[in-house]
């Protein structure tokens, strides 16, 4: 039996797994002991990736659609053929922006790379990713606050804090490693604000059940009360920030009496938090969705980054302002994907940053795209629009999982070529399409992908691949030779390749990784970035900031801070009620394209789309367990769900499980102002029982 030591692909805490194989099949998956991230533990799907051996049926060739609708069987070869072809064709007839592409969180940095210079450098394609739906905020809100989007601390933290505050997250579903390290630590009080009482909340010290989309507020009202309280660092603030006096003044109209009603705390409830702020030497600041996704989603996040910064709790130890990371390489993508900035970081214009770029692709400096892509949702208008032709779909199942998502439906609708790329032929993206690949799923991958601590960590094919079965990294080769993209074909050949030009454009940025060696990240404890040529590694687990310097010019970490916004979507007497969304259960995962593989999983859930309603508010509707109801969304759209009573949503609201496709049918097209990122937790909605 061989043991391979490789990543799980799901979620951003990217644990590694001891594979037994035998004859080419999983026989066993056993958790890495003394990895640091998940020492000898994991979820429950981690351990079933022995379930994701798709079976290609009937076989791993590329389809495409005919005019009868149904599917001819292509060679690679001709499929890479037909791919290349209608794409020259769309942009000879259209222009380059006429082709995009919606990439992902989920797939190595190595593919992200390939993907992004063939797209975005040779064709001058616009390529986001289902990152835009998750991460965009806290990418945004670091490079303002920070200069980078550097994420500073170190999973160790969690065991080092004495004060943990989660605020949006919850990881006792989403994150079940990272609670595991919370538990590991003797000492600390557990904070969650959430306006759901959820799993997480359920397990903590103190919940604060805030009002939905109301955490600015509270915010600026901790930051004006710690002001009045005499309670900041002023040493920290002086030597390190920059703008404190413009916050201060700005926050001193956020009153706790006016808070207290906008947020649904007691006056009682926030003093109690501004208390538990100042007792804790280590207060660290832990946010997930609930921040993220949201209408003020970047000043939010910045908002929980002053108050770390005002109180002097980031850069040591159990401290920080501390963004949780969604998908496995969600990390990667935000700085090897060439969509939002060059390879490695840096602004599309910034001319010393392209001149290294292109030295280290060994490229023209003209050869590089020269903007940023269009966000997702703006791709989405322009497919509506008729000046985007083509969409190449990888590795995400957007008919799912965007906002508003009939919307996704009807774009699709008027593409000339949707190509999806996708582990299975039966995800509702994937059957939309003209062009099916069909890619490998983990298991048979090779590459790298990056955590939620900035840790490199190798993935590694458990399986031998079966005939003519390939690997995204291949699809995307294969597609860029039919091409005729001279570089690529010569010199991307293999994912190590790949690798080392990430490396070389990381050189002297904040991520820089020049001494960390493809090879060397095999049956490893991982290694977070940086780690500069040179560089001897002390210790498995480190964090940024520690010396007080950031990344901006000044090296001042900044206070940026905007006037609270009017609610877009308040309730009203139509729509009464917030339709709040999120994760169900540690078992499933996203659109359950992937999940709906473990069997144990599927036995325990709903099969059909779910929410949780008040009892009180139920009773009053005449709905009770189980019975099936309507729900109305101000977007126009209704769909069915099976009602489950609770006592841990508020009255005023309901939480749907996103793993179901009602669920995003009813989410609105309301968006941050500068990630662009959907504010998927705040829809407004009616809801009546069935055949009323
Ligand atoms: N099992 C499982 N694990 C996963 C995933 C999965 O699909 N399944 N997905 C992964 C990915 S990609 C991600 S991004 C993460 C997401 O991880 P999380 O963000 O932790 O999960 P969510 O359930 O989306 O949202 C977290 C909480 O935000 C709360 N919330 C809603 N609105 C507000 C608000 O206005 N303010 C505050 N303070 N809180 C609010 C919700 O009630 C919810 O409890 O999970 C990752 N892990
Ligand atoms: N209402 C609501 N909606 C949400 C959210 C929310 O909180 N509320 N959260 C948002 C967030 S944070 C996220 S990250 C998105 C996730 O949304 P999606 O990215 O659409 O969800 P997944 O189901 O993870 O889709 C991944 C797809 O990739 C395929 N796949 C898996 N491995 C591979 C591979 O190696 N290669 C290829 N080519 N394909 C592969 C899977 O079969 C699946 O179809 O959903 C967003 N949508
Ligand atoms: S899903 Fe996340 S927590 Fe679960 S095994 Fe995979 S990496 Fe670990
Ligand atoms: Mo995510």
């Amino acid at each position: 039996m061989k043991k391979i030591q490789s990543t799980c692909n799901y979620c951003a805490i990217d644990c590694n797994l001891d594979f037994y194989v035998e004859d080419n099949k999983i026989i066993k998956i056993v958790p890495t002991k003394e990895y640091p991230v998940n020492n000898g533990f994991s979820c429950v799907k981690g351990i079933s990736l022995d379930k994701q051996q798709t079976k290609f049926k009937p076989n791993p060739l590329p389809r495409i659609k005919k005019a009868d609708g149904s599917f001819e069987y292509l060679t690679w070869e001709n499929g890479f053929k037909e791919v290349a072809e209608r794409l020259t064709k769309i942009r000879e007839k259209y222009g380059n922006e006429s082709v995009a592409a919606l990439s992902t969180g989920q797939m190595t940095v190595e593919e992200f790379a390939l993907f992004g210079h063939m797209m975005r450098n040779h064709l001058k394609a616009n390529v986001d990713g289902n990152t835009r739906l998750c991460m965009a905020t806290a990418a945004v809100a670091h490079k303002q606050s920070f200069g980078f989007d550097a994420p500073g601390y170190t999973l160790k933290d969690l065991e080092l804090s004495d004060t943990i505050i989660f605020i949006g997250a919850n990881p006792i579903v989403a994150h079940p490693i990272l609670w595991g390290r919370v538990r590991n630590n003797p000492n600390k009080k557990i904070i969650t604000i959430d306006p759901r009482y959820s799993e997480t909340a359920k397990n903590s010290d103190y919940w604060y059940g805030i009002n939905s989309k109301t955490d600015l507020t509270l915010f600026y009202t901790l930051a004006n009360l710690i002001i009045e309280k005499d309670y900041t660092d002023k040493k920290y603030i002086e030597e390190n920030t920059e703008n404190f006096e413009g916050f201060k003044n700005f926050v001193k109209k956020y009153t706790v009496e006016k808070a207290s009603e906008i947020c649904g705390l007691t006056q009682g409830e926030i003093e109690e938090l501004v208390e538990l702020i100042h007792s804790g030497k280590r207060v660290s600041f832990w946010w997930t969705m609930g921040i993220n996704q949201g209408h003020e989603a970047v000043r939010s996040v910045q908002a929980i980054i002053n108050l770390a910064l005002m109180t002097g709790n980031i850069g040591r130890e159990g401290t920080g302002a501390n963004s949780i990371t969604g998908q496995s390489n969600a990390m990667g993508s935000r700085v090897f994907s060439n969509t939002t900035g060059l390879f490695g970081g840096g602004d599309f214009d910034n001319p010393n940053r392209r001149a290294k770029v292109a030295k280290a692709l060994g490229i023209d400096e003209s050869l590089l795209i020269d903007k940023p892509t269009l966000p997702y949702n703006r791709i989405i208008e322009k497919i509506n629009t008729g000046e985007i032709k083509a969409l190449w779909v990888v590795c995400t199942n957007p008919r799912h999982s965007w906002t508003n998502n009939e919307t996704f439906r009807e774009a699709m609708e008027k593409l000339e070529l949707l190509i999806v790329q996708d582990i299975y032929d039966d995800t509702e993206t994937s059957e939309m399409c003209d062009i099916y690949l069909p890619a490998v799923p983990g298991v048979k991958k090779e590459g790298t992908v990056i955590n939620l601590e900035r840790r490199l960590s190798a993935v590694r094919p458990c399986l031998e691949k079966a005939e003519n079965e390939l690997m995204d990294y291949e699809i995307f080769y294969g597609v860029a030779k039919a091409l005729g993209l001279e570089d690529i074909t010569q010199n991307w050949k293999t994912p190590k390749d790949a690798f080392n030009f990430m490396r070389a454009c990381s050189e002297g940025m904040p991520c820089d990784i020049t001494g960390v060696e493809y090879e060397d990240l095999a049956e490893s404890h991982g290694i977070q970035w940086p780690f500069k040529s040179g560089d001897k590694l002390v210790t498995d687990e480190r964090r940024l900031y520690e010396d007080g310097k950031y990344f901006t010019p000044n090296k001042k970490a900044k206070f940026l801070f905007e006037k609270v916004a009017e609610n877009p979507l308040p309730t009203s007497e139509e729509f009464p009620y917030i339709f709040n969304t999120g994760r169900g259960t540690v078992g499933q995962w996203h659109t359950q394209s992937r999940t709906r593989e473990i069997p144990f999983v599927i036995d325990a859930v709903s099969k059909e789309a779910y929410l949780y309603i008040n009892s009180k508010l139920a009773e009053e509707k005449g709905i009770t367990e189980n019975s099936k109801v309507i729900v109305k969304s101000k977007n126009g759209e209704s769909a069915e769900f099976i009602a489950m009573l609770t006592e841990d949503v508020k009255y005023n609201e309901l939480f749907a499980p996103i793993h179901y496709i009602e669920c995003n049918k009813l989410t609105p097209s309301v968006y941050d102002a500068y990630s662009k990122e959907p504010s998927y937790k705040s829809a407004v909605v009616n809801i009546f029982l069935k055949g009323e």
